[in-house]
């Protein structure tokens, strides 16, 4: 798009995340469109790689109702994840890090041998190594947690952090396994991997078909996270939070208080 400054978006945008400080939304003003919106995500991601981060997956957003209604966008959305939002199952992340955590529960997929651009999955279990549940963190940089479809794609799709717990074979069904979010405990929040695109696989093609029509293509190794299959709960100083995915096991992390 002529006349939009990616970088200088790029830049706010980073700037935001790095000092935790919530920015007005820019889309409406600037005249960002969901195309020049990835064009933003990339460039923040060149930000990352210029300061010594590693490009390592994909994440899938908004794959599920109850997160569409959460956030009142409905479309699936996808943005990058690189090794230093990765924290260890089990770890611990500083809240005031952040402007407004959430976390919420995944299930991530280690991604194996890939089909030709163009060409859908074929068998689940050649593309995909092995499946694990996980946590992801978001935290919009935008005052209030409100975005337009655009904004949030530039925001890298609301990425902060990251946990991927024990990782499995890919077990024979993934479509109607039950997830809880735990925080400190008490469950938060119930659902099922069907909420994910009624099967978490499915987010698989959509990943490829979308970031394939940036030029971004997934690669063997990388790490997938297909989507929360819940809404997303508030990280408050403190807590312990665990996502458990029956068959695939827990994921955990604690925030320091
Ligand atoms: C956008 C990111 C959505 C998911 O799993 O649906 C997402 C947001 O909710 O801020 O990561
Ligand atoms: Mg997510």
């Amino acid at each position: 798009m002529i006349g939009v400054d990616i970088t200088g978006i790029a830049e706010k945008l980073g700037a935001a995340a790095d000092t935790a400080t919530a920015i007005p939304q820019l889309a409406a003003e600037t005249g960002l469109d969901v195309d020049t919106a990835y064009a933003v995500q990339a460039a923040l991601l060149q930000r990352r790689l210029n300061a010594g981060e590693r490009l390592v997956g994909l994440k899938m957003g908004l794959t599920s109702r109850a997160k569409m209604a959460q956030v009142g966008v409905d479309e699936v959305i996808w943005g990058r994840l690189t090794n230093a939002m990765r924290v260890p199952d089990g770890g611990v992340v500083d809240p005031a890090a952040y402007i407004h955590p959430r976390v919420e529960p995944e299930v991530a997929f280690l991604l194996d041998r890939l089909p030709e651009p163009g060409e859908p999955v074929g068998d689940f279990a050649t593309a995909v190594r092995a499946v694990a549940p996980a946590i992801e963190l978001i935290d919009s940089r935008y005052a209030d947690f409100r975005f337009s479809l655009p904004d949030v794609v530039a925001d890298n799709t609301s990425a902060a952090a990251f946990v991927i717990g024990p990782w499995s074979p890919v077990p024979a069904g993934l479509d109607n396994l039950g997830v809880l979010l735990e925080v400190d405990g008490r469950v938060a929040q119930v659902g099922s991997t069907a909420a994910i695109l009624g099967d978490p696989r499915r987010a698989l093609d959509e990943g490829i078909r979308l970031a394939g029509r940036h030029g971004v293509r997934l690669e063997s190794g990388w790490v997938f996270l297909a989507g929360a299959a819940t809404a997303a709960v508030p990280l408050r100083p403190g807590a312990h939070v665990r996502a458990v995915v029956e068959k695939l096991g827990t994921a955990s992390l604690r925030a320091s208080s």
